[in-house]
């Protein structure tokens, strides 16, 4: 048999692309191509697989339910939340490429080793108040290149970086499949794990968010604090007869919409005035995968990729998703 037959031989199906050879044959797109990013990705990666055996069987192994304490935000933390924290924030300091980790879970940052040239922000488990529930949960990752010198110590101008210097992001959706959706600005691509081999393999290759949609997500049940801009714009979705999808996930609902078109909007409420979302561990990543796949993400005025953060865990409003909905519905504010 010669390489052409075997590559079209119809009995054995080509498995596809495995992420660590997809990550090998473009890294040189990437500017700083020593590897050091690739190595970061396979981090977060293999702790996906880990995270994920976990979730799978939290039931099983007595990792349902909360952990009984609470982090900077005063959300209560779940006992996964505090796991997931753990196997994220280890991994990236073991693989040895991060100086500092920025986490959801975890109040300051965490400098884990001065001769690293990434600084790393995580939502370790995005959408806790599905965890026990078994509804569809994510992580969300943003990785940027630190700006002081390596060896020195990490400082706030390596941390405080705007999300258009973000040199890679994406998320993790823990579902009825799981997937690794990433890009490092040269489009967006997903992976779907094969527990069967414990490999992500390309599934998704250049993901294109579609331009209009006719799906909507957003808490309706804060609709009494939203804004007058905000109700009118959900007005104009219902005469149009679009559909309402509000998993309470973000990943989730991001996901949703970035293969059927649609909108995610996180607005300011008379409870959380600057939006519930925050901005440096779950909108930039979004934000980025968003654009890369041709939509678009702002905070209701503007583009959310070009906020310059103050502190580590600063929330902000947030609407993404298809870019004419995105528009539209920031054209109101
Ligand atoms: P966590 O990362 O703490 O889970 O918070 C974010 C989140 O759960 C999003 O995943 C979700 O879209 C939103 O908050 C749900 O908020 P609400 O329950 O107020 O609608």
């Amino acid at each position: 048999m010669n390489s052409r037959q075997v590559e079209a031989s119809k009995i054995a199906q080509p498995i596809g692309t495995a992420l660590d050879r997809f990550i090998k044959n473009n890294q040189d797109q990437f500017q700083y191509a020593s590897g050091e990013l690739s190595q970061l990705l396979r981090d977060i990666a293999l702790a996906s697989k880990v995270v994920n055996r976990e979730v799978n069987k939290a039931g099983l192994i007595d990792l349902a339910g909360a952990q009984g304490t609470s982090n900077m935000a005063g959300d209560q933390q779940q006992k996964l939340d505090v796991l997931a924290n753990i196997r994220f924030t280890r991994a990236l300091a073991k693989g040895g490429e991060a100086c500092a980790v920025i986490s959801e879970e975890t109040d300051a940052r965490v400098d884990v080793n001065n001769y690293g040239k990434y600084v790393i922000a995580i939502d370790p488990l995005d959408g806790s108040s599905n965890i026990d529930v078994n509804v569809s949960i994510g992580t969300i990752f943003s990785i940027y290149r630190r700006k002081t010198k390596v060896g020195s110590d990490v400082g706030d101008e390596d941390i405080l970086q705007k999300g258009s210097k973000q040199v890679a992001a994406g998320y993790v959706l823990y579902g009825s499949s799981t997937m690794l959706v990433y890009t490092t600005g040269f489009g967006t691509n997903g992976f779907t794990y094969d527990s069967g081999l414990g490999e992500y393999f390309l599934s998704h290759p250049q993901m294109k968010m579609p331009t209009d949609g006719s799906i909507y997500s957003i808490n309706e049940g804060l609709a009494h604090s939203f804004s007058d801009d905000i109700r009118h714009y959900l007005e104009n979705c219902k005469k149009r007869n679009y559909t309402a999808r509000y998993i309470g996930s973000l990943v989730a609902d991001f996901h949703r919409n970035m293969l059927k078109g649609g909108i995610y909007i996180y607005p300011a409420t008379a409870k959380s005035p600057n939006g519930k979302l925050r901005l440096m561990y779950e909108c930039n990543a979004l934000a980025f995968v968003a654009e890369q796949a041709g939509g678009i993400a702002t905070d209701g005025k503007r583009r959310i990729l070009e906020i310059t953060p103050t502190s580590l865990h600063e929330r902000t409003p947030f609407y993404v998703g298809s870019a004419n909905m995105v528009v539209e519905a920031s054209k109101t504010q």
